[in-house]
């Protein structure tokens, strides 16, 4: 088994402790920082299958959840890219009642890498804690919303409505994986993205266009 392969393989199986060793080895073999990260996300897929089929339960896959963040811990310095913040503050957080942060935790790191600098609020953040997080950071340009579930799609909606409706000029991205393009445009926002680097891309468009 390849190194890359022992990472996915110890990822699904949720062993943190042995995660970051793994990746590290993977690293050291010369593989991409961006594939190991792909094999990680691969896992995650897998373990949401195995979810959805009933061989595993919420606990397996916060334990993978947990191995995949310190795998995660160990590429971020090395995916860092332009780290002027010059392009203004992204405001990014999870919405209210979804607790999945992997993926909004990637979107950050790509975003921080195109030159903004990050307010993280974290998970199950409500529209008032976006609108205040624009009030109380400076040079705000983007707020960047994820949701992973469809139950949580309307609290996007609410989000996207309550910001635009304090702060116009700023703008939203919204992402996620039950997340449109369709759905995007009719609820208002002013990107979306399907992935972190695009996600990225769509940023620093919207503030340089
Ligand atoms: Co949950 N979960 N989960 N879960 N979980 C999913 C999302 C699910 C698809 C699993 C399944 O059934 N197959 C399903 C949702 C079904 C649906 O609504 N359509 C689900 C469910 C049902 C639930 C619970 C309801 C289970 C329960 O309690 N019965 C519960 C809900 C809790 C809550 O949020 N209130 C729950 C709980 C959890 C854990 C806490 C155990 C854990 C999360 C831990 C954590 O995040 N710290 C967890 C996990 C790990 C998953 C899966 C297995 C993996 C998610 C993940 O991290 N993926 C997931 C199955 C799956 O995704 N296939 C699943 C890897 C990550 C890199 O991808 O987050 O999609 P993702 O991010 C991508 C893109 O979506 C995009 O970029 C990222 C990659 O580049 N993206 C954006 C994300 N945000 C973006 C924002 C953008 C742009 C792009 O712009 C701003």
């Amino acid at each position: 088994m390849s190194k890359i392969q022992e990472v996915k393989a110890m990822v699904e199986a949720g062993k943190s402790k042995l995660v970051p060793g793994l990746v590290q080895e993977a690293l050291d073999e010369g593989r991409a920082p961006t594939e190991i990260l792909q094999a990680m996300v691969d896992s995650m897929s897998v373990v949401g299958e195995k979810f959805s089929a009933g061989d595993i339960f919420v606990p397996e896959m916060l334990i993978a959840a947990k191995a995949m963040s310190k795998g995660v811990d160990v590429l971020k310095p090395l995916m860092a890219g332009d780290r002027s913040n010059a392009l203004g503050t992204c405001v990014i957080g999870t919405v209210a009642g979804d607790l999945h942060d992997i993926g909004k935790n990637l979107v950050s790191m790509m975003i921080e890498s195109a030159g903004f600098e990050m307010v993280d609020l974290g998970v199950d953040v409500s529209a008032e804690s976006f609108v205040q997080a624009v009030k109380d950071n400076d040079n705000v340009k983007i707020v960047a919303c994820s949701g992973l579930l469809t139950t949580t799609m309307p609290a996007l909606k609410e989000t996207v409505a309550t910001v635009k409706a304090a702060y116009p000029a700023v703008k939203v991205i919204v992402g996620g994986a039950p997340v449109t393009p369709a759905y995007a445009t009719e609820v208002g926002a002013d990107g979306y993205a399907p992935d972190a680097g695009s996600a990225a891309v769509k940023a620093k468009e919207l503030v340089t266009a």
